[in-house]
Parts: C-alpha cells; sequence; structure tokens
C-alpha cells in the first residue's frame, strides 16, 4: 500500500515529457494585423474658411469641418491612434512674405537652393488662428511643426533643415505599420507628410473627400505625386479600412 502510494507522488513530481510539453511560445501569440493609426493634418483655424483664416483652403467650410470631425471620431472610436499635426510658426517664420520686404504673398523665391512660397502670415504661435479645430480629447498626440523660424516644415515628420519632428517615433513606439491621412493643404502639408510616411516605410493611405488643396493645379500634381510613390489615394474614409480591420474577427 505505502509502496504504490508512494510512488504515484513521486510520479506526480516527475516532469511530463511525452505529453503536454511546456509551452515554448508566449502565452498569447498576437495574430499578424497591420496596426494602423491616423494622421491628421493642420486642422487649424488659420487654414479655414469657416473661421475667417489667413490662409483659408478653398473648401474648407463648416460643412468640410464637420465631415474631417465625424470621420475622426469613429476612427477613434473603432480603436485607431489619432495623431495631429499642427503648424505653429514664430512671428519671424522664413515662410512669411511680410518677413521679405518686397515680396507678395503666394510668391515663390529661391531660399538657400530651395524653393520656397511666400504664405500670407498663419498659425503663429499661441495664436487664435493656430488652434486646432478638433477635440483635443481625439489625438493621442500633438506634433507641433515649422517652429524653427529658419526652415518651413510641410511635413508633419521633418523641416526643410532635416530636424525630425516626434511623429516618427510617436508611431514607431505605438507599432504603427499603417496610417491613413488627411487634412490640408493636399498639394502642401498633407503631401508632404503622405510621402515622408511613405519614405519612412509606413503604408499609407490618403483620403480625399477629407483633405482639401490650395490650387488644383497644385493639387492634381500632388495626387499624382503620392500615386507615384505608392501611396494608396482613395476617395471616401469607407475605401481606407478594408485593409485593416479595425475590429478583431473570432477565428
Ligand atoms: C501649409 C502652407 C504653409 C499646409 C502650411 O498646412 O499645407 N501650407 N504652411
Ligand atoms: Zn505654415
Amino acid at each position: 500500500m505505502t509502496s504504490r502510494r508512494s510512488l504515484l507522488s513521486l510520479l506526480a513530481l516527475l516532469p511530463l515529457t511525452t505529453s503536454a510539453a511546456p509551452p515554448q511560445t508566449p502565452p498569447t501569440p498576437q495574430p499578424p494585423t497591420p496596426k494602423t493609426a491616423v494622421i491628421v493634418v493642420d486642422i487649424q483655424g488659420d487654414f479655414t474658411e469657416a473661421h475667417k483664416g489667413s490662409l483659408a483652403v478653398p473648401g474648407t467650410d463648416a460643412t468640410y469641418l464637420a465631415a474631417v470631425a465625424a470621420a475622426t471620431s469613429s476612427l477613434k472610436a473603432a480603436g485607431l491612434p489619432i495623431f495631429a499635426t499642427q503648424d505653429w510658426h514664430p512671428a519671424n517664420h522664413i515662410s512669411f512674405f511680410s518677413n521679405h520686404p518686397g515680396r507678395k504673398p503666394f510668391e515663390s523665391i529661391s531660399l538657400n537652393g530651395r524653393t520656397q512660397v511666400l504664405w500670407p502670415p498663419h498659425c503663429i504661435r499661441k495664436s487664435q488662428g493656430a488652434n486646432l479645430l478638433l477635440d483635443r480629447n481625439l489625438f493621442s498626440a500633438v506634433v507641433q511643426k515649422g517652429k524653427d523660424k529658419r526652415y518651413d516644415s510641410y511635413s508633419g515628420f521633418k523641416d526643410d533643415g532635416g530636424s525630425s519632428t516626434r511623429m516618427e517615433s510617436l508611431l514607431r513606439k505605438a507599432d504603427i505599420s499603417h496610417v491613413i491621412v488627411y487634412g490640408v493643404a493636399t498639394d502642401y502639408c498633407v503631401r508632404a507628410t503622405a510621402l515622408d510616411a511613405a519614405a519612412a516605410g509606413f503604408h499609407v493611405t490618403m483620403i480625399t473627400d477629407l483633405s482639401r488643396g490650395v490650387a488644383p493645379a497644385s493639387t492634381t500634381q500632388a495626387l499624382a505625386d503620392l500615386k507615384a510613390k505608392g501611396v494608396r489615394v482613395v476617395p471616401k474614409l469607407s475605401d481606407a479600412l478594408p485593409p485593416t480591420p479595425s475590429t478583431p474577427t473570432p477565428r
């Protein structure tokens, strides 16, 4: 009796080698679903007609802003992290025509070997017109750009001097592989941000219905440039979603 008992208890202590091998892999392996983030570009008073902005982009009325707000809310509700870019210039910024005596708004000049469009003063840091027009609670982070008076920064990733913003590291930290991009202006900051995202290796989808351009010709050209670099250019938010299901499908 004792011998059989002790034998059984001894057996219980032995590691089971034949059946039910201990797991060698992490207990909850993740399916390789691509993680998607949203970059909402420069939705600020100075770029909108609705707020009588100093650099109002055509088509940025209250209806446009409502569509951007609704789309951004639904993307956040679907669980996607939302990043905003915010043009945030010092008053003496190089891109303002008024800082170049004798120059007029929308003129292009050559500056240190680059073409610089001279803009009406806009998005001066802390000014009313620089305010983001969407609820702050939507955003995982707000990435400010154009803060160095010497350089313009259409891109949310880096300025014309090559200095990086926090954008790429924020996306990497969040393990993002896809970004959805929309906002203003299609031909400037949306274009540059989407191109830099693609150059950094992210899959990029740009939504035209949620974006507006400064001028028709440069907007058409911008969309061609984006497509040429592999950016998926789609009209609607619903076209942007299929490759990246936001709700996990049961397996
Ligand atoms: C922008 C011109 C100057 C933009 C910013 O948001 O597209 N355009 N600064
Ligand atoms: Zn600017």
